[in-house]
């Protein structure tokens, strides 16, 4: 179903699905970020408080579960954001009756678990949680508030708003979804409202270590990510007026050692410099052709610090995001060829939201 207007009757059938789950599965998107282990986790702790017995399942634990062979797609585990993150009983959950997925906008972002969570789906046994603006994953029932911050927002919305205000909250809770709403919004620079302000004051009230999420998320940087920042802030040019670039090769990358997650942060770090008010950072990555083969594409994560609206460049490439986060992936021979795909774009954008 679309669902993208949320109305009583979806939150009802939702409770309803949940209430009749006794096993359930929680899958965060690939490429973990805080958003998607920190609402995993966090909805993880809510449904055990009403008795379920819950297992967040990554995409790495799938693998080791599965057996699946290491295809080189499967990225570990951001330990860092882990670190933060309070996991609880570790449980092992057999006889699953319903999974639900969190932060993850499409197939691509279940990576090899998508073919379970399709079959659960024909069983009308999946949820998904999310805020990205498309949803295309299919699912039994889908809950998207596209105005909110993080996929945390969400939850809390649905599950937290109407305890009673002097209900305490598990630091499990408290802990999990105020390091995604902090991860998502890179603590308080983009995609908030003040409906954001006030979750994470509550959740901060509970939270017993505020400092440790924050040390985790933005105080310790491995020395590849420092080696890789140095070179974009070397490299990054300026495009447009206000609008800068920086690209990284593969080869860049895997000299230095790099991660999808050492690289997570650097459009932001672009854009807490003086004169960039909308930033893009391009790396190459490795991707799988349809033969089997391995192909190269390009992905570009942008910023914005001003009322520009980055999601428009985005979503017409194919990506999509918020207005002031967005990324796209471009399928581009070459980096020249990528520049010819998106510059224009930008372009035909700032002539536009100019007016
Ligand atoms: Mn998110």
């Amino acid at each position: 179903m679309e669902g993208n207007v949320n109305s009583g009757k979806l939150e009802q059938d939702i409770f309803e699905l949940i209430d009749k789950s006794n096993n359930v599965w929680i899958f965060p998107h690939i490429n973990l970020d805080g958003d998607a282990v920190g609402s995993a986790y966090g909805l993880k702790a809510i449904l055990e408080e009403q008795g379920k017995t819950v297992e967040v399942i990554t995409e790495k634990m799938w693998a080791i579960r599965t057996n699946a062979p290491e295809n080189g797609f499967i990225e570990a585990d951001p330990v860092k954001i882990m670190s933060a993150v309070i996991t609880g009983e570790e449980t092992f959950v057999e006889n699953t009756d319903l999974i639900i997925a969190v932060d993850s906008a499409d197939d691509t972002r279940l990576g090899i678990r998508l073919k379970t969570f399709k079959s659960f789906t024909e069983q009308g046994k999946t949820i998904v949680f999310d805020h990205h603006l498309k949803n295309k994953l299919d699912a039994t029932f889908k809950y998207l508030q596209p105005e909110l911050s993080s996929c945390a927002e969400v939850l809390c919305e649905l599950f937290l708003k109407n305890r009673a205000k002097e209900e305490q909250l598990s630091p499990m809770i408290a802990n999990n979804l105020l390091l995604a709403i902090f991860a998502d919004t890179g603590r308080f620079m983009h995609n908030y409202t003040d409906s954001t302000f006030s979750w994470a004051t509550l959740l901060a009230k509970y939270c017993p270590d505020v400092e440790k999420i924050i040390k985790a998320l933005y105080k310790s940087k491995s020395i590849a990510a420092r080696r890789l920042v140095g070179k974009v802030f070397e490299e990054m040019r300026e495009v447009f007026p206000g609008v800068w670039i920086a690209y990284l090769s593969l080869k860049d990358v895997e000299e230095a050692g790099g991660t999808d997650y050492d690289m997570d942060s650097f459009s932001n770090e672009m854009l807490e410099t003086d004169g960039v008010d909308i930033s893009a950072f391009i790396r190459e990555v490795r991707t799988a052709l349809e033969d089997g083969s391995e192909g190269r594409c390009f992905k570009v994560s942008m910023r914005s610090n001003s009322d520009f609206n980055v999601r428009d460049i985005c979503a017409p490439l194919g990506g999509g995001g918020h207005a002031g986060a967005s990324g796209c992936t471009l399928e581009a021979s070459s980096i020249e060829e990528a520049y010819k795909m998106l510059l224009p774009v930008i372009e035909r954008e700032m002539a536009k939201q100019k007016k």
